[in-house]
């Protein structure tokens, strides 16, 4: 069993609400959680005996193309919670992962004692997301287009690669996800690594550990990968600088929803990620301008007032004072440290033996088809690059 943070909670709070780059925390194990207090097949067997139909579970074959393996490439199988942890599933040839869920989806017993009160957060206790699999189960490098993120790493190992929000690397809005930015490069099985010699500079790696937690600042572009079996749980706090974020998802939205419009929906599936619900009707895009002309109303009147209280502050200590705060707990919280270019490379050259050209996921279209897709794609992804977009923003804020 660790030992677990004794940091006082409020200054954990500020620390996590003002980094900059990625840190870790080390023993972040927290006792209330009862997770921590178990192996993950004594919590998988607890959630099978509490779950009576098996576990949806979706992935998609070890090996991959040039391409990033999207969401709507995954299919299903149903398993046991248990069969997560067999020796089977590490030489099986595909992987597994039953993720990007609200904890609610747990046997009470499974999510007992978890909230994120010792890094100062008391009050959240049900906004919070797992994330389960099996080795070489991953997302996508992307960044996230609101919050701060803190994830605890409760069993397994798993490997996240990080670059801050401006690396170069090249942002795409197909596959479509609200709050989700992907970037084209694919890190899981690059066929090269012409796509990497922009971003080779700027590349910090950590793995988690059961017990480690992450704070990821805003914006920064993260792939995950599963190094083994592994359970993870996250939370991202609402900041009031997300309201700028808001806006530019909400015209990104309204772009989409205009030039997916009348499209057949064999090319709506392959543009919009299956999690989303994004409906090019009339309602729904008059729903979409009344959000869009409120938050522009509350940017107009945050200059005048006091911020919205249910958003956290983000950013509000100078360097001088964040340093002073960090001072003495540099042996529970470490900055994530850059790879040097020699370390980034083996990772992609390792990577890159999953790359298999003939690997084709099931993905096949009518030529017609997949000619009207690459067209769109390409109109989408320059009408709603984030700075096409924050172009907007600017010219609707003036108007
Ligand atoms: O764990 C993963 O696979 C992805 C996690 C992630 O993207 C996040 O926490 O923002």
């Amino acid at each position: 069993m660790h030992e677990s943070i004794n940091m006082d909670p409020t200054k954990l709070k500020d620390i996590i609400l003002n980094a900059k780059r990625p840190y870790v925390i080390q023993n972040a194990t927290h006792t209330q959680w009862k997770c921590f207090h178990q192996t993950f097949e004594e919590w998988c067997k607890g959630f099978d005996a509490m779950t009576p139909n098996l576990v949806p579970f979706e992935g998609c074959s070890k090996k991959g193309n040039s391409t990033p393996q999207w969401e709507r490439q995954r299919t299903k199988v149903m398993m046991k919670m248990q069969d997560i942890c067999k020796p089977k599933e590490s030489s099986n040839n595909r992987w597994n992962s039953f993720s990007y869920r609200n904890i609610g989806q747990l046997p009470e017993p499974c999510r007992r004692g978890i909230n994120f009160a010792a890094f100062g957060f008391p009050e959240i206790d049900e906004d919070i997301t797992f994330w389960i699999g099996s080795a070489g189960a991953h997302t996508p490098c992307h960044y996230d287009t609101y919050g701060c993120n803190i994830v605890v790493q409760v069993y397994g190992r798993k490997s996240w690669i990080l670059l801050p929000p401006e690396a170069k690397l090249t942002p795409v809005r197909v596959p479509y996800e609200e709050s989700s930015v992907y970037c084209e490069q694919n890190f899981y099985s690059p066929s090269s690594y012409v796509p990497f010699v922009h971003i080779e500079d700027n590349v910090y790696h950590v793995v988690l550990e059961p017990g480690m937690a992450l704070i990821v600042p805003p914006r920064w572009w993260h792939y995950v990968e599963n190094l083994e079996p592994s359970l993870n749980l996250n939370t991202w706090l609402s900041l009031q600088t997300d309201l700028d974020s808001l806006i530019s998802e909400c015209i990104t939205k309204l772009v989409l929803q205009d030039l997916c419009n009348g499209k057949p929906e064999v090319i709506r599936n392959h543009i919009i990620n299956p999690t989303e619900d994004l409906l090019a009707t009339g309602d729904s895009v008059d729903e979409t301008y009344d959000i869009l002309n409120y938050l522009l109303g509350q940017k107009q009147k945050n200059k005048h007032q006091c911020p919205n209280m249910s958003r956290y502050p983000w950013g509000y200590l100078n360097n001088d004072d964040f340093s002073n705060l960090i001072e003495g707990y540099d042996s529970f919280i470490k900055p994530v440290q850059k790879l040097d270019q020699w370390d980034f490379f083996k990772i992609i050259s390792r990577n890159r033996l999953r790359y298999d050209s003939l690997n084709r996921c099931s993905e096949e279209l009518p030529v017609d088809d997949a000619i009207q897709l690459d067209r769109l794609r390409n109109l989408i992804n320059i009408s709603c690059h984030p700075n096409t977009i924050k172009l907007m923003e600017k010219q609707l804020l003036e108007d």
